[in-house]
């Protein structure tokens, strides 16, 4: 099968470092393509960074559906445009927070998420209320780190994260922990040893999720509010969007 995985940010370190991180987990005959969008931010740590990155998603999946691609994956934990996303495709689209989430509940009763910076947290936040998994998620922590420390080695961004989880582990009451960043993508073995608690991150976890939907023959519903949008006339920077009819 072939799998799309879109780093909704612009830095390319970082959609390598999740391409390599899928290729770890994925079976055999599974092509990963790693890409991200070529307008956005460098990295996505505010509402207005999301709301941005979630124009060139869409446009990656739609690039996506002219490859034959089966399924996709959002590979930032603010799983951006996701909706929208899953309404270009028949293929599932999967987004690392919600497949991290889905994975720590069926090994853990209860589990922390420990993110970025603490601005972050009320996406995660969010989507736990959202997703309906409030009550398995005990705390979501903030090793205070902007996203691009993690690219840049020697930087103490793994020591702060240890420490962050080593706090969780300690305080929480909990099984597991929940890496919030797709830039942690490379790190879930190193802390999972340090911290002596199962550690799960969205990339690799979406990677298994989408394989399993994939071998049961399931894809993106097209019946009810994920059905293909309707073609109409969008103006201005967005007009090549008008009458679009992605599936056919
Ligand atoms: C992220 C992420 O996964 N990628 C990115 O650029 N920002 N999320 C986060 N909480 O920092």
């Amino acid at each position: 099968m072939r799998l799309r995985i879109i780093n909704p940010n612009t830095t390319v370190a970082m959609t390598y470092k999740i391409g390599e991180a899928a290729r770890r987990v994925a079976a055999s005959d599974t092509t990963i393509v790693a890409t991200q969008p070529v307008d956005g931010p460098v990295s996505i740590e505010s509402h207005f960074d999301e709301a941005i990155s979630a124009v060139g998603v869409v446009e990656e999946v739609l690039a996506g559906e002219k490859e034959a691609t089966d399924a996709y994956v959002i590979a930032c934990f603010g799983d951006p445009g996701l909706l929208a996303a899953r309404e270009l495709t028949r293929a599932p689209v999967i987004g690392i927070a919600e497949a991290a989430f889905h994975a720590a509940t069926l090994i853990s009763t209860r589990f922390s998420v420990v993110t970025t910076l603490s601005r972050t947290a009320i996406i995660a936040e969010h989507l736990l209320e959202q997703y309906g998994f409030r009550h398995h998620c005990r705390r979501v922590r903030a090793a205070e780190i902007p996203v691009l420390d993690l690219e840049e080695n020697g930087s103490a961004a793994l020591s702060r994260i240890v420490e962050e989880c080593r706090r969780a582990r300690d305080e929480d009451g909990i099984g597991a922990i929940v890496l919030g960043c797709g830039g942690m993508a490379d790190l879930t073995e190193t802390i999972s040893r340090e911290v002596g608690l199962p550690v799960i991150e969205g990339v690799t976890a979406a990677v298994k999720l989408a394989e399993a939907l994939v071998g049961l023959g399931l894809g993106t519903s097209k019946h009810g509010d994920l059905a293909f949008p309707r073609p109409k006339a969008f103006n201005g920077r967005f007009e090549r969007y008008s009458n679009l009819t992605p599936g056919h």
